[in-house]
């Protein structure tokens, strides 16, 4: 499951790491983290229960067959479920409910085994892809899970994904992380935890949750906007190097005016990260053409 050392075809002259070009390619984006396995992680809650470890490693090994399929946006959605469903019975979960955001913005959900690398998770957005979990957390512990899992796919992100421009907000992170350096994948997760995850945002003046982690997480919900906390404006560079809590609720969460202001913000910040060529994305070929900077 690991990428190989050939698969780093960098652009000449420049050491950039290997990125997808087409979304066939995210067959690749495949590189999963141990943190949280349930296989690994010792204090996972499912770590004891040989049932729960053998269920998952079933629904994993699905998720690890998985191919994109082709030529996704151009056939309804009615028929994509058909389709898909004879191919792959397993993602059942995911093929019914792609259609939710699909049909209003084209963003597409794809079976994947657990925590991915920060690098292959944020690539695939460019894509219009979300990298979808498919297991649910296990029965010992309801009302946290220490990694993502269908409940927190289908209340936090799902709905989320089905905004304009909510979703063109993801897409540009994941064209901001295609072939950039370590340091700046990092600032782009953490950009991508105050946000996609923890964010608030004003509507009609008042302050409202947007962020995953918080739909999906009625206690630390409750506690964002409770006034406990300290709250900032968003402001990219600012947020990008913002420490984060992944085990408890966030000390701090940013304010965005709009998700169309928060885009602006991000596009601008995007166009000061160091890379020796753009990207821009083509709809019809599903593909990321590479600009040469001059
Ligand atoms: N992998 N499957 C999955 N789901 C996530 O939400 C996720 C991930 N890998 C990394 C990640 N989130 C965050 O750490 C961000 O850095 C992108
Ligand atoms: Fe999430």
């Amino acid at each position: 499951l690991k990428r190989v050392a050939d698969d780093v075809r960098s652009i000449p002259e420049e050491n950039v790491p290997w990125f997808p070009r087409q979304i066939k390619d995210l067959d690749r984006c495949n590189m999963l983290i141990t943190k949280f396995d349930p296989d690994m992680d010792q204090d996972h809650p499912g770590y004891n229960d040989s049932e729960y470890r053998k269920r998952r490693a079933a629904i994993s090994e699905l998720a690890f067959r998985y191919k994109q399929p082709l030529l996704f946006s151009s056939v309804s959605s009615s028929f994509q479920c058909l389709v898909q469903l004879k191919v792959h019975l397993s993602t059942l979960n995911t093929t019914c409910l792609s259609s939710v955001p699909s049909e209003k913005t084209g963003f597409q959900l794809r079976p994947v085994a657990g925590l991915l690398s920060a690098r292959d998770f944020l690539a695939s957005l460019a894509f219009r892809v979300f990298q979808c979990t498919q297991y649910i957390r296990h029965s010992s512990a309801p009302m946290h899970s220490p990694e993502p899992d269908c409940c927190h796919e289908l209340l936090g992100h799902i709905p989320m994904l089905a905004d304009k421009e909510f979703a063109q907000f993801s897409q540009e992170i994941g064209l901001a992380s295609l072939g950039a350096s370590d340091e700046d994948i990092e600032k782009l997760s953490t950009l991508y935890w105050f946000t996609v995850e923890f964010g608030l945002c004003k509507q009609n003046g008042a302050v409202k949750a947007y962020g995953a982690g918080l739909l999906s997480s009625y206690g630390e919900l409750v506690y964002a906007l409770s006034n406990e906390p300290e709250y900032k404006p968003f402001n990219p560079e600012e947020t990008a190097v913002q420490p984060y809590q992944d085990q408890t609720y966030q000390p701090i969460y940013f304010v965005s005016e709009s998700f169309e202001d928060a885009k602006i913000k991000l596009r601008k910040y995007s166009a000061n990260i160091k890379r020796p060529f753009a990207v821009r994305y083509d709809p019809f070929t599903c593909s990321v053409e590479v600009l040469d900077q001059p």
